[in-house]
């Protein structure tokens, strides 16, 4: 079928046009700038829809065009009924406000948590499994103590439980590190005019607390809402209703960024849009509730909703706080992936898993020093290797040269400064090797430019980095 209904929107820099095709409708963009790919991303999708013809205009710019698109869309959407289907599955809403949860979405504090877990059931005879961390996360401390007390069959209740523990948490709240994304997000949003609110179940004395350690932070947001002043914590959907009333504004535009499922259900029932960023491996899949589920803030895209875009992303490639690690090279998994042409050589990590827990799972490069043999650009992924489902988080670096030989046992120093990606399931291995090696293509690139080329001359580069790792 020809097409029947199509926008053509051109900019100065490209044609954009949104093609309808029976009932398939595309974005179509001459050129591959940023805005013509998050175009595409967003007009994907199928409807079926009588013919329309619409005549073609010129645009200063390619923002502008998406949005006389959006508007005209949204104003399509609103007569024809038939529009309904397409929109809801596939156009997010536009909001104007972003309400963040806090603990496990832009605090790492799973890390203090099961380090005061440990320590204090230890003192009871129990051990800390981690294996209740799905039960708990997003929970409010009265359901938290509540699970471990009745979990653990300890006895004691729920206060002695609470009034012994609390202290513990409160001088552990300096230790708790920003996850990976939330400062730029906050700073972007702030900068940008979004309005921001945190929304979370611990108590606000708690919230205000934990968040002082962090630059910035409190002054972000216009609202800030503990789970003491509301009747019913998350998942009711009480919290969320409560921070938009005091931010003035509609739940309908509202979008709610979470790690946990109580707090992605309390979102979707406050009628907002919800972004799920689970906090613990494995677990996208119980989030099928919510809008998108990202694996970390560092894959949010907030022109999905309506929300002006980052800017820092560079030729596919997002720029990070350089970190460092180093150590022998070990054996790994034994795949053969040098038969594959992408060897990597494994380091311990054992020796730095503060570090790695630190950092979430994904592709990422920098330089990579051999202390024998030099300098070398590098490519890895950090996780779980989805597509081998392994069960131990490890570092797969994958150095951009061709040695022509093993080197087991020496010492290898990474410094890793940027991020490409997400790690991904692939349909064939066939298609996970043709993407490492488009990874591959990015770092190589990238790595020329003179915000990543520095970095290739770090001490820590040619200094050794075990004695650092084993105290950190
Ligand atoms: P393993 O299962 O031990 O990781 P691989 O097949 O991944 O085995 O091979 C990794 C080994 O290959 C590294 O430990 C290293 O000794 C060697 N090697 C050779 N060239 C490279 C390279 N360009 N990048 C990484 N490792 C390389
Ligand atoms: N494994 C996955 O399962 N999913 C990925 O998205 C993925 N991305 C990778 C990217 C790079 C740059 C490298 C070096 C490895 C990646 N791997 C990924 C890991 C790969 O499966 C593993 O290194 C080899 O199988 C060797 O164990
Ligand atoms: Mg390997």
């Amino acid at each position: 079928m020809g097409t029947i209904f199509e926008i053509r929107a051109t900019t100065y820099k490209a044609d954009h046009h949104l093609k309808v095709e029976g009932d398939v409708w595309r974005w179509v963009c001459t050129n591959s700038s940023r805005v013509g790919d998050c175009l595409r991303r967003r007009f994907c999708g199928s409807f079926n829809s009588n013919p329309i013809k619409f005549p073609g205009r010129r645009w200063s710019s390619a923002s502008a065009a998406a949005r006389f698109c959006l508007l005209f869309l949204n104003q399509l959407h609103s007569f024809a009924e038939v529009w309904k289907m397409a929109a809801t599955k596939h156009f997010p809403r536009m909001v104007s406000h972003v309400i963040l949860d806090l603990d496990g979405t832009l605090l790492n504090t799973d890390g203090v948590m099961n380090e005061v877990l440990k320590v204090f059931l230890v003192k009871y005879g129990k051990r800390w499994d981690n294996k209740i961390s799905q039960k708990i996360i997003g929970r409010t401390p009265l359901e938290v103590a509540t699970t471990i007390v009745k979990d653990y069959s300890l006895s004691l209740t729920t206060e002695e439980l609470m009034s012994a523990i609390s202290p513990m948490f409160s001088d552990q709240w300096c230790n708790i590190k920003a996850l990976p994304g939330s400062n730029r997000l906050i700073k972007h949003l702030r900068s940008n005019g979004v309005p921001m609110a945190l929304a979370s179940n611990s108590s606000k004395s708690c919230i205000e607390a934990k968040i002082s350690f962090h630059q910035g932070w409190n002054e972000s947001f216009s609202v800030i809402i503990g789970g003491d002043e509301v009747i019913t914590g998350k998942p009711s959907p009480e919290i969320f209703l409560e921070a938009a009333k005091r931010m003035n504004v509609d739940p309908a535009n509202c979008l709610v960024i979470e790690d946990s499922l109580p707090g992605v259900v309390a979102g979707k029932a406050a009628g907002m849009e919800v972004v799920a960023v689970p906090s613990l491996p494995k677990q996208a899949g119980l989030y099928s509730s919510a809008d998108e589920v990202i694996n970390s803030l560092l894959d949010l895209h907030p022109e999905k909703w309506g929300l002006p875009p980052f800017e820092d992303w560079i030729e596919g490639t997002l720029p990070i706080e350089p970190w460092y690690i180093g150590g022998p090279v070990i054996k790994g998994f034994g795949r053969g992936s040098k038969v594959l042409g992408i060897p990597t050589a494994n380091l311990p990590a054992e020796n730095f898993s503060p570090i790695l827990s630190e950092h979430t799972s994904g592709v990422y490069f920098g330089w990579a020093g051999l202390s024998t043999r030099g300098i070398y650009k590098m490519v890895m992924s950090i996780g779980w290797n989805p597509y081998f489902d392994n069960t131990e988080k490890t570092i797969e670096p994958w150095l951009l040269h061709d040695f022509g030989e093993d080197f087991y046992g020496e010492e290898l120093r990474l410094a890793i400064v940027g991020y490409i990606r997400p790690e991904a399931n692939f349909p064939s291995l066939e298609s996970l090797i043709a993407r490492i090696h488009e990874d591959g293509r990015i770092a190589e690139k990238a790595l020329d430019l003179p915000i990543y080329a520095g970095y290739k001359d770090s001490p820590n580069l040619k200094n050794s980095m075990l004695q650092r790792n084993c105290h950190s």
